[in-house]
């Protein structure tokens, strides 16, 4: 069964895709019963559907488990499936991507970001938060789960000579696209739309304060984010988002606004062929010796670019970090789950009434 024409338009409106997947699960449902996470709450979620407007619901008992894997609970930018004329989530819908992180700590629990996005709008001001190291970290983290990054620069306007294209050489020789924008104006933003059609999805991510809910705002045309100034200082912001929010553009497209990230640490399931550091990888192929280790080795690649300035020891630095935590990172995972499939197998853990941090 195809979802009537009118409710077919609200669903592209909360950035439903026509794929052969997305129409499959579909099938045989009002639609009605196909809602969006729109945010999420520690005593359950907020939806938005084709017939309604934000409300409240219940995830199903099995996601209150402690045992439930943080990424078979839904997160915002997720579709579910609910209960004909209950507030209760049936289903989690099959996802096209999702964004997310390892939690802080020691733990290796993986943490979801935000699901079914298209593009992900990397956001630095081009103040004291400008740093290309963490901009790399971000650009593999969205890599890896295979959407689109576009690095937006904020504070345009106060930084109007602020060229940034030699700090991110390398980040530009991939094709990324980098825009600089003043969060406050309209005008400004717009370059941003081609991202932001109907049916597209954007999250947006950043450290706090480069202005992420001032953006959304001004993309929106309306104040809905609060928003709060930065330390003098050093340009911090002050955590002023706490919940992620998804949010329905105009003009179509949907943003999901999140509170400014402290660390992004990998999950270990980071492709680190397709991480953003290709430049450097090509390089290496150059080198005379297939294992080379860029050290003293004769006939190396890469030492000769770092010698001509081609290449910035930060950006190499950078990558073997980032290479060694992704490999502990899977190492971590991995040997977490040998160490929980035997109580797995055991009884089960007890049930909890309240949904486990992750937001
Ligand atoms: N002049 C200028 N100010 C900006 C720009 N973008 C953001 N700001 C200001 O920077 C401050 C922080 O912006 P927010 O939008 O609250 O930052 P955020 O990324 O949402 O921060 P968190 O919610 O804490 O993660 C506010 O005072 C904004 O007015 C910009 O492009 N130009
Ligand atoms: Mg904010
Ligand atoms: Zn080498």
């Amino acid at each position: 069964m195809q979802p009537t024409p009118d409710a077919h338009h609200h669903l592209l409106a909360l950035g439903w895709r026509d794929d052969a997947q997305t129409l499959a699960a579909l099938a045989g449902l009002a639609a009605g019963r196909i809602a969006r996470v729109s945010a999420q709450h520690r005593s359950g979620y907020i939806v938005a559907t084709a017939i309604a407007r934000e409300f409240p619901v219940q995830p199903p008992a099995a996601w209150t488990r402690r045992d439930c894997a943080p990424e078979r609970r839904a997160v915002v930018g997720d579709w579910v499936v609910l209960e004909p004329g209950r507030d209760q989530i049936v289903a989690l819908l099959p996802r096209r991507s999702l964004l997310q992180r390892a939690a802080a700590g020691e733990s290796y629990r993986r943490q979801p970001i935000a699901a079914n996005v298209d593009t992900v709008f990397v956001v630095s001001g081009l103040d004291l938060d400008f740093n290309p190291r963490r901009i790399e970290r971000y650009l593999m983290l969205v890599r890896a789960c295979g959407a689109q990054p576009v690095l937006v620069l904020t504070k345009f306007d106060r930084h109007p000579d602020a060229d940034p294209t030699a700090a991110l050489a390398g980040i530009v020789a991939l094709g990324v696209a980098i825009v600089r924008v003043n969060a406050m104006d309209a005008a400004s933003v717009a370059v941003l739309h081609p991202w932001l059609r109907p049916g597209c999805s954007v999250a947006l991510v950043g450290s706090s304060g480069a202005g992420k809910s001032t953006l959304t705002n001004t993309l929106l045309g309306v104040e809905k984010m609060k928003t709060a100034a930065v330390r003098a200082h050093d340009a911090r912001g002050r955590h002023t988002t706490t919940h992620r929010a998804l949010l329905a553009l105009p003009q179509g497209g949907v943003l999901i606004d999140s509170p400014g990230m402290r660390q992004l640490k990998p999950t270990g399931e980071e492709d680190l062929e397709r991480s953003g550091f290709e430049d450097i990888q090509a390089l290496a192929l150059q080198c005379r010796f297939r294992d080379c280790a860029h050290g003293a080795e004769p006939g190396c690649a890469v030492r000769a670019a770092l010698d001509t300035g081609a290449l910035d020891p930060a950006r190499l630095a950078n990558y073997r970090k980032l290479g060694e935590e992704v490999a502990a990172a899977a190492q971590g995972f991995a040997s977490k789950q040998t160490r929980l499939a035997p109580a797995r197998a055991g009884k089960r853990a007890p049930a909890t009434r309240r949904m486990p941090p992750g937001h």
